[in-house]
């Protein structure tokens, strides 16, 4: 069918994507509630290419049923707008993005948590064998799919997912699937946690035997996923990193400090995990175990992966190392905006007293689990919380009789934390919650915490 009529939900960085996509091609109407808080000159430019913009969801209706392509950007909750993902006219920018693509394979990573370092290190690791001018990056991590496809042909295309882009997508097929790991998160939009699954899973619906799944069996949807696919067309790759509690059949897992391929069982030796590795904790382990698994499956020789390793760096605001200050050392994770990535910091550091930083805005997630087991961890010093989450956090930290003190700011935090710490002490900023309490997003947290404690001596 000829598209004569695109109706554009969302101009944020993916609607103008899909915007540059139609020019020229199809009549454009734009649908943003922000709108009106857009910059004049951003709104002028819109004004110009789009032949309306609705700024109100109770006059969607019409607009919809008189499209022939609706086009959803991840942020835009469906439900909510009476619209049905099954409308055979509704397409998100990931199937648009892989019915625009040359020949190519795409490497697709989804999971709650390490997503953006998996993406990175894979994508540094087949660029270091194939070259980067045949390697894209692209999708949640910041860059519209759809502005990076359809340019040449032969490339690689190392994407990150997320549950919203995978929940619209009815077409989509990587060559390889990465599934890392799922715990709570955007329950508001998803509701139960079987749906969030579902929405991952169908990265995996269309596979063939001519492509690769690779699943983390340490995460328990993991292991119901690899159970699911098992008995599918697909190439199953499991890894994991806790061999003691999930034996890995056919894939990667470690042995010591030794990374090593099963195959039914019988192992054979790969190489060292590089030492110091990119990252503390067994999580960036298993990070490096899933890259490498997903770089094999598409031909990286070892020395290759081995030598993009020992060259990645973490990217910003995930434990990252900011300043040792008095023997303490400071990190910054402001990125982990869920339970599940708070937990992981913080037992990131085994062998060291701990004092976390943790606050920041609900996103309806359920806390008690966490501070349930804080209280079994011997290494846990102080709890320092702030912004809108303090509350709750003290609350229970209170209920679970754990040590803590309530400021308002993160300013505030550092300081308390500084007088909390003790020479080889480390203190962690891994708040648990989202930003928007007091900033725009976590890497504006981030900056400000590391203001604060460059500002400590
Ligand atoms: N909007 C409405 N009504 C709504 C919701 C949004 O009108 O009910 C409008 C907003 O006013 C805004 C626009 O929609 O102008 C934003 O659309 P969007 O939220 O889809 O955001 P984009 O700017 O297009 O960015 C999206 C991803 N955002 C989300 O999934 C929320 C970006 O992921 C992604 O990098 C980008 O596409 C490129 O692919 C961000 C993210 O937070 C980083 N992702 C979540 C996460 O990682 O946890 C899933």
């Amino acid at each position: 069918m000829k598209i004569r009529r695109v109706l554009i939900l969302g101009l944020g960085v993916t609607g103008l994507s899909v915007i540059r996509r139609f020019s020229g091609k199809a009549e454009m109407i734009g649908f943003d509630e922000g709108f009106e808080r857009f910059s004049p000159d951003l709104r002028r430019k819109l004004l110009l290419r789009l032949s309306a913009v609705v700024t109100d969801r109770r006059l969607l209706p019409p607009r919809a049923r008189a499209a022939d392509l609706i086009v959803a950007s991840p942020g835009i909750d469906l439900v909510a707008l009476g619209i049905s993902r099954d409308n055979p006219r509704v397409v998100g920018d990931l199937d648009l993005a892989y019915a625009a693509r040359r020949v190519g394979r795409f490497l697709a990573v989804t999971g709650t948590n390490g997503k953006t370092t998996t993406t990175k290190l894979l994508a540094a690791i087949v660029m270091e064998h194939f070259g980067k001018s045949r390697v894209v990056v692209a999708g949640n991590i910041g860059t519209p799919l759809l502005d990076e496809v359809g340019k040449k042909s032969g490339l690689y295309y190392v994407v990150e997912l997320s549950s919203f882009q995978l929940e619209l997508s009815k077409q989509f097929r990587p060559a390889v699937g990465l599934f890392l790991n799922l715990s709570q998160n955007h329950l508001d939009r998803h509701k139960t946690m079987t749906n969030y699954f579902e929405a991952k899973a169908r990265m995996f619906r269309r596979q063939t035997p001519a492509d690769t799944a690779v699943v983390n069996i340490d995460d328990p949807y993991g292991s119901r996923l690899a159970r699911r696919l098992a008995s599918g067309p697909c190439r199953l790759i499991e890894y994991g990193v806790e061999p003691e509690r999930h034996a890995v059949r056919n894939g990667l897992t470690l042995e010591g400090d030794r990374v090593v391929r099963r195959r039914n069982g019988v192992s054979r030796p790969l190489f060292d995990v590089p030492d110091p590795l990119f990252g503390p904790g067994k999580h960036n382990q298993s990070n490096l175990l899933a890259a490498s698994a997903a770089a094999l499956a598409v031909g990286v020789p070892i020395p290759k992966i081995l030598s993009a390793v020992r060259k990645f760096r973490l990217p910003a605001h995930r434990l990252e190392f900011v300043k040792k200050v008095d023997e303490v050392a400071y990190y910054d994770d402001s990125k982990a905006t869920s339970v599940d990535a708070a937990r992981k910091a913080l037992q990131s550091f085994p062998s060291r007293q701990i004092i976390a930083l943790m606050g920041g805005q609900d996103k309806g997630m359920d806390f008690t689990p966490l501070f349930r087991e804080l209280t079994r961890q011997r290494n846990l010093k102080y709890l320092v919380f702030f912004g809108s989450l303090g509350d709750k956090f003290g609350r229970l930290a209170g209920r679970f009789r754990l040590p803590y003190k309530r400021v308002n700011r993160v300013a505030d935090a550092v300081r308390a934390s500084r007088d909390a710490a003790a020479p080889g002490d480390i203190v962690v900023l891994s708040p648990g919650g989202t930003s928007f309490d007091q900033y725009t997003n976590y890497a504006e947290r981030g900056r400000d915490f590391r203001i604060c404690v460059e500002r400590l001596k």
